[in-house]
């Protein structure tokens, strides 16, 4: 039996995320696949409501452990609709961020790796992960809206990048450099990465 899969896109700041998990539900549904995008943080719950105002009012203090265990709640207040969307409803959910992002920001500030990953020890792992990637991290500091909101500076950014490859060995992690490219060479090659998976994946859901 198969069951629907559970597709994660992740990249640093401004580097397509959320432009290219548009695309990808835009190709799942032209390949009819049902599908829904859950983006992370998810700014409308009341956990999201903090997160937004955290991310967006730099007066609005918050200690590093605490606005990383609110992500993680964030989480796990969409944890039963994932579960049920792979496997009763057969829906492929696509995740605009997640638990690895959760993971890379934190521990960029200096918070223990291990200590950032324990609160989501028992979420559901991406059955395929895609990392926008960058070759250099001041490629997209020119794109629109960056810098807006309080974690959008090239030095922390390099911290970032610098946790999240120690994910690159997890399985299904496909890394894609998305320096100089445009949205449809990127499209294309994100696409190439996700269509075998679409029509179902093994039943079995791994976990954090
Ligand atoms: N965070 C955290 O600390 N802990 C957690 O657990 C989670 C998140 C889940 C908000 O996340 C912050 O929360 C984030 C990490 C932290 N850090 N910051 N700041 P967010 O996902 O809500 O915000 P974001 O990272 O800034 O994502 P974004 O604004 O949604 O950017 P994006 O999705 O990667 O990019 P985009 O909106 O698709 O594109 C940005 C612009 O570039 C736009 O004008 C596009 O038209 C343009 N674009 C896109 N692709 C291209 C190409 N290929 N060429 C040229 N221009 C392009």
């Amino acid at each position: 039996m198969a069951r629907a899969p559970l597709i994660a896109i992740e990249g640093l700041d401004r580097t397509g995320k959320t432009t290219q998990t548009s695309k990808l539900l835009s190709h799942l549904t032209s390949s009819k696949v049902k599908n829904r995008l859950i983006k992370f943080p998810d700014r409308t719950t009341p956990i999201g409501q903090l997160i937004n105002k955290y991310l967006t009012d730099k007066q609005f203090e918050l200690s590093d452990q605490s606005a990383h265990l609110l992500f993680s709640a964030n989480r796990w207040e969409l944890y039963t609709e994932i579960i049920n969307s792979l496997t009763k409803e057969s829906t492929a959910v696509v995740l605009d961020r997640y638990v690895y992002s959760g993971v890379a920001y934190s521990a960029a500030k200096g918070l223990d790796f291990q200590w950032c990953l324990n609160p989501d020890v028992g979420m559901p792992k991406p059955d395929v992960t895609i990392f926008l990637k960058l070759k250099d991290s001041k490629a997209t500091s020119k794109r629109e809206g960056y810098g807006d909101e309080r974690y959008e500076v090239v030095e922390f950014q390099d911290k970032v990048r610098f946790q999240f490859e120690k994910f690159e060995n997890e399985s299904n992690w496909h890394d894609i450099y998305v320096d100089g490219k445009g949205i449809e060479e990127v499209e294309r090659e994100i696409w190439s990465v996700i269509e075998p998976y679409i029509n179902g994946v093994e039943e079995d859901l791994h976990k954090f």
